[in-house]
């Protein structure tokens, strides 16, 4: 239910549709960039010793202009669950989307059509990744499922699933979309736009301007790169997201010429890349030969092994992402530019963000998924003039599920009932807030598909963190995603994919904690559970987690 203070304040008589369009105007406006698997280590405004050498200029100045979140958490660590907790403000679990195939509750209200039915312009341009035609948008343009870094398609209102390409680099196909929506906007409302960039997922393709931008530059190598994981379970041993092994030479790393035709993971790996490449224009084409084929020639030469070649993955793993990103911080920085130029800047709300942490060679992964900091933690930038205190840092626990409470708070709409998040807004003054939750609740379930993350919930304090990792291992598991063994399904043949390239190890079934105290062991190298001397700390943790599975209502585990 819609309610503007402010017309409540005025007699009925003076309502008049002159005034009812003013103080609409005067509701912010709200711009949402979110990034997908952007690291808060590919943040120079937060600060990392990789970003210092490929800073991001654009994402910083909003920084400046704002607030900072240094403790913004997902819920569930992955894609397409973390937009649904975006546009519902509701769990996983509540909201329907739990894996990454699995499609969201669609009967759930989307926070865009509360903004929608009370007078806001709405748009989504970008990366949707949701089994459903968006919903409370006056406007969408978006990419097909994960969407092409090279001449993409996009979907726009009314044809949803009508997929056609445009020529071009996807982060500037969006912002142009974006800029396009601002330009074409009905502007008697105030509008809410959502900006998803594709970049920087998975396999890291930059745009020609950018190939090869860090060629020169050596990243250092986080403390945690050669983890052995000796105090944790099984789960952070079984997983296949590391740099050393589960990276694809071919796909990832951009190296077809080592295609060992009689193997199929290899065979798979190379038909992928040539599928991206093959859309490339032969101009496109040209600026990435020029980049990588001498540095393939030079890397084929070198015959590396072992560490040398585990880090020269690393290496160019992170020079292709941070040259993804640059791409990402222009467009950030022509948005903003957009708002100064049409005097918008100040009633504008403008959140950066990504759906997720990623891992930057910590622990030696890549990926996300896991509830450890790298992928749980993600980051979080809001600036709104006068309103947040410029340049401020947020050290309060924030979650995913907040986005939508917060826009709609914002806006002048009561949240829904059932909606579990809750508004930013009381944070806003950078000053200390006398209530405020002491806790996360995080639950993964992706298991067993892409990377074998175990399937695991827990909880996370301002100093601990308790994990419980749980279900039936390899490929037994299948019987617990009631959708992926339905035939016919994209989920089965998914499953069926993995299966033909023995993708499913035999894993057992686990049921295990871990637990961290993140203030001695911020790196969460030192799983104490089970120690001496953590029994009380333990107890509160489990006591915690009950009572979150149990008030939210949690089926699993
Ligand atoms: C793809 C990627 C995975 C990634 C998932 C989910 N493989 O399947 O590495 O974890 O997406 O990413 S790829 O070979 O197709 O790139 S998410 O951001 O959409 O959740
Ligand atoms: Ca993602």
């Amino acid at each position: 239910m819609y309610i503007d203070k402010k017309i409540l304040a005025l007699p009925f008589m003076a309502m008049g549709s002159m005034a009812m369009a003013q103080t609409a105007q005067q509701r912010p406006n709200i711009l949402y960039i979110m990034c997908d698997d952007h690291a808060i280590q590919a943040i120079s405004a937060y600060g990392s010793p990789i970003s210092k050498l490929a800073p991001t200029p654009n994402i910083d100045r909003l920084a400046r202009r704002g607030m900072l979140f240094n403790n913004c958490f997902v819920e569930n660590s992955l894609s397409a669950p973390s937009r649904a907790c975006l546009i519902t403000g509701l769990y996983s679990h509540q909201n329907g989307q739990r894996q990454l195939f699995e499609g969201i509750d669609s009967s759930q209200t989307f926070f865009s059509e509360l903004l929608q039915q009370s007078g806001y312009t709405t748009g989504l341009v970008g990366k949707w990744h949701l089994l459903t035609e968006p919903k409370g948008f006056d406007y969408y343009h978006v990419l097909d499922d994960q969407g092409k870094y090279y001449n993409p398609t996009f979907a726009s209102t009314g044809q949803y699933g009508n997929y056609k390409q445009e020529m071009g680099y996807a982060t500037t196909l969006i912002t142009e979309h974006a800029i396009e929506y601002l330009n074409n906007r009905d502007k008697s409302k105030p509008f809410c736009l959502l900006v998803h960039h594709k970049a920087p997922h998975r396999n890291w393709m930059p745009d020609t301007k950018n190939i090869g931008k860090y060629a020169d530059v050596t990243f250092p190598l986080p403390e945690t790169f050669y983890d052995d994981y000796a105090t944790r379970g099984s789960a952070a041993h079984t997983q296949k997201m590391n740099i050393a092994h589960a990276m694809e030479m071919i796909q990832d790393l951009k190296v077809p010429e080592l295609l060992e035709p009689d193997n199929i993971e290899s065979m798979t790996s190379y038909n992928s890349l040539m599928g991206e490449l093959g859309r490339l224009t032969s101009q496109q084409r040209a600026a990435w030969d020029r980049y990588y084929l001498p540095r393939n020639r030079e890397f084929m030469e070198a015959h590396l092994t072992g560490n040398e070649l585990v880090e020269w993955k690393y290496q160019n793993y992170v020079r292709d992402y941070m040259a993804v990103i640059q791409s990402v911080d222009e467009s950030v920085g022509q948005l903003l530019d957009y708002l100064e130029q049409h005097g918008l800047d100040n009633n504008t709300i403008v959140v950066y963000t990504s759906d997720q942490g990623f891992y930057m060679g910590e622990h030696g992964w890549f990926d996300k998924r896991f509830m450890y900091e790298e992928s749980m933690h993600t980051p979080l930038i809001i600036s709104y003039p006068g309103h947040v205190k410029a340049g401020s840092v947020c050290d309060y626990l924030v979650q995913n599920i907040d986005f939508a409470p917060t826009f709609l708070s914002l806006a002048g709409i009561e949240k829904p009932q059932q909606m579990t998040g809750v508004s930013l807004e009381p944070l806003f003054a950078g000053e200390p807030v006398k209530k405020w939750r002491e806790s996360l609740y995080y639950h993964y379930y992706d298991y067993p598909t892409f990377h074998l993350v175990r399937k695991h919930d827990g909880v996370r304090t301002e100093r601990y963190k308790l994990i419980h990792f749980y279900g039936k291992g390899g490929e037994s598991a299948v019987s617990e995603n009631k959708y992926m063994n339905v035939r016919g399904t994209r989920e089965n043949s998914i499953y069926n994919y993995l299966k033909n390239s023995n993708y499913f190890q035999d894993d057992a079934d686990v049921d295990y904690y871990e637990l961290y105290d993140l203030q001695a062991d911020p790196h969460e190298l030192n799983n104490l559970y089970g120690q001496k001397g953590t029994e009380k700390e333990t107890k509160k943790l489990m006591k915690l987690l009950a009572e979150y599975r149990k008030t939210l209502n949690v089926d699993e585990p």
